[in-house]
């Protein structure tokens, strides 16, 4: 198409954050993002990002590249350079060559080990490739939003969803899917901040590390086909205590994997650890309440909807616990305006 032709639109996209209860910690394929394993995870509703993408000649920022605002202010160079590159995905896919203009809200703490980006560049997914005059199918979404980020893939889709490993090398068939809808179980995620600012080691790097110098990289890959196994059929039961089980354990394995890298990554603080001791004396105490533990020092407490109350007050009585935030299922990434 010639791209004086092109017609230029603005498309507006949202999409929810997302926490795995299969953690995905390690890449087959560094260049086109492919997971080691699958993971499984629950897309949350309210918490997320929106994203406005216009493609046009007079998109381009006073360096002549893409204009990408985060928060109504330009972006920091590491956050634009990504976009950016992001954006040279779509315009391959389009055989385009115009710049866009970005602007991306975000309502979950950034790089604090809330899965900012796995929103993020859902959504970025979705209003980029509509914006650039694409209709792609939901996985094509997922395989493409997994370019910008591994956990963006699930954000693509609501509720319970599965994310392949696959085994092409093109990453087809490396996407995620739902399993159970946002409607299907009424459970909440309890998440406690445990600390304010950003993680010591980015995601990215520290999977790098991890797979590089841990002892238990190889055992920590070979447990988790077993654990989506169990997750799977959990969440097809409605059995929190066994999807419970299996959370705590994928999480601890991949916090034990990757403090045995060397230089050692720890990401837990003292509330973290106190966190923890909270949820295991609520189920001691008959409350199903289950933790699952990111790249960051936060727990996010999954229980039954009606327990939530309880597992925050809890959680806000717990030393060094900052602030609480209750997430329910939500659904997939979505446009919210276009023209
Ligand atoms: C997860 N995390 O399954 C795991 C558990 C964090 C801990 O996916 O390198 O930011 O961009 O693909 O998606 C965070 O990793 O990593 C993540 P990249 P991403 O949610």
């Amino acid at each position: 198409m010639s791209e004086r032709n092109f017609p230029s639109k603005s498309v507006r996209a949202v999409a929810g954050t997302n926490i795995a209860l299969v953690k995905y910690w390690g890449k087959r394929d560094a260049a086109l993002n492919l997971p080691a394993t699958g993971s499984l995870s629950l897309t949350l509703a309210d918490f997320g990002s929106e994203t406005t993408v216009r493609f046009a000649s007079d998109a381009a920022g006073a360096d002549g590249r893409d204009r990408v605002l985060f928060g109504g202010a330009p972006a920091e160079p590491r956050f634009a350079g990504r976009v950016q590159r992001f954006l040279d995905l779509v315009r391959d896919l389009a055989s385009i060559e115009l710049p866009a203009e970005v602007r991306t809200t975000n309502s979950v703490p950034t790089a604090a080990g809330l899965a900012s980006s796995a929103a993020g560049f859902a959504a970025l997914a979705l209003a980029a490739t509509r914006a650039a005059g694409l209709h792609l199918s939901p996985t094509e979404l997922s395989a493409l939003a997994r370019r910008g980020s591994g956990s963006a893939a699930r954000s693509i889709f609501g509720g319970f969803v599965e994310m392949a490993a696959g085994t092409r090398a093109d990453g087809a068939d490396a996407v995620a899917r739902t399993i159970a809808g946002e409607d299907f179980w009424d459970v909440r995620l309890c998440v406690a901040i445990t600390a304010t600012g950003e993680k010591a080691i980015g995601s990215t790097p520290a999977m790098d590390l991890t797979a590089r110098t841990s002892p238990y990289y190889p055992a920590w890959l070979a447990a988790v086909p077993a654990d989506l196994d169990e997750a799977r059929a959990a969440v097809r039961g409605r059995d929190l205590a066994r999807l419970g089980a299996v959370a705590e354990r994928s999480a601890t394995r991949m916090h034990a994997c990757a403090l045995a890298a060397d230089p050692s990554i720890l990401y837990w603080n003292p509330a973290t650890l106190a966190a923890i001791a909270t949820v295991k004396e609520l189920r001691a105490g008959g409350t199903a309440a289950y933790f699952t533990i990111d790249a960051g020092p936060h727990l996010k407490v999954l229980c039954a909807a009606a327990d939530a109350p309880t597992v925050e007050a809890a959680l806000a009585a717990t030393p060094g616990v900052v602030r609480l935030l209750t997430l329910a299922p939500g659904p997939g990434a979505r446009i919210v305006s276009e023209g």
